[in-house]
């Protein structure tokens, strides 16, 4: 099933310069980019996109970290796309995620587990919506012959 995930390299990764690297593991594995963007993220956006933990403890604290400098958004799409990225990006808790994952190659703590990935289906059309208000893109990849199953 094709699917659609909200990807982001937070300011830890964009102060790290592991940008290209990081976007480079999802275009390895065949992920298709239908969005992508830099840029300094409002309080009210960031509010927004992390409302389900208004009443943590780290609220205050992940607020201000993802605001603090820029980060890269990205839509990446593919078949089971949501799935095949959380198991790339790794536990959410870095000192649990497997070597071979990006948190499990790239970070060490939680506050600063380097990126962002859509957690299921519902999620992934609400935070696209969110980050990519003005919509992602559908094109044809000369790839996809090779890489991805004929439809039908
Ligand atoms: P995000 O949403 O950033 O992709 O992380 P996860 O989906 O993997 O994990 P999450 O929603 O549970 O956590 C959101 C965000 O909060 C930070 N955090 C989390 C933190 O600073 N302290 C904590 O104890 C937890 C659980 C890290 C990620």
């Amino acid at each position: 099933m094709t699917e659609r995930s909200l990807v982001l390299i937070k300011p830890d990764g964009v102060q790290r310069l592991l940008v290209g690297r990081v976007i480079a593991r999802f275009e390895d594995r065949g992920l298709k980019l239908v969005g992508l963007k830099l840029l300094h993220v409002s309080r009210e956006l960031a509010e927004r996109h992390y409302a389900i933990h208004r009443d943590r403890p780290f609220f205050a604290g992940l607020v201000a970290f993802i605001t603090s400098s820029p980060l890269v958004a990205m839509a990446v799409e593919g078949p089971n796309a949501i799935g095949v990225v959380r198991s790339m990006v790794g536990a959410t808790r870095p000192w649990e995620a497997v070597p071979g994952t990006i948190r499990g190659d790239f970070a060490l703590e939680v506050a600063q587990n380097l990126i962002h990935a859509s957690d299921g289906p519902e999620t992934a059309d609400s935070e696209l919506s969110l980050w990519f208000p003005e919509g992602t893109l559908e094109y044809a990849r000369e790839i996809d012959r090779w890489a991805l199953a004929p439809e039908g």
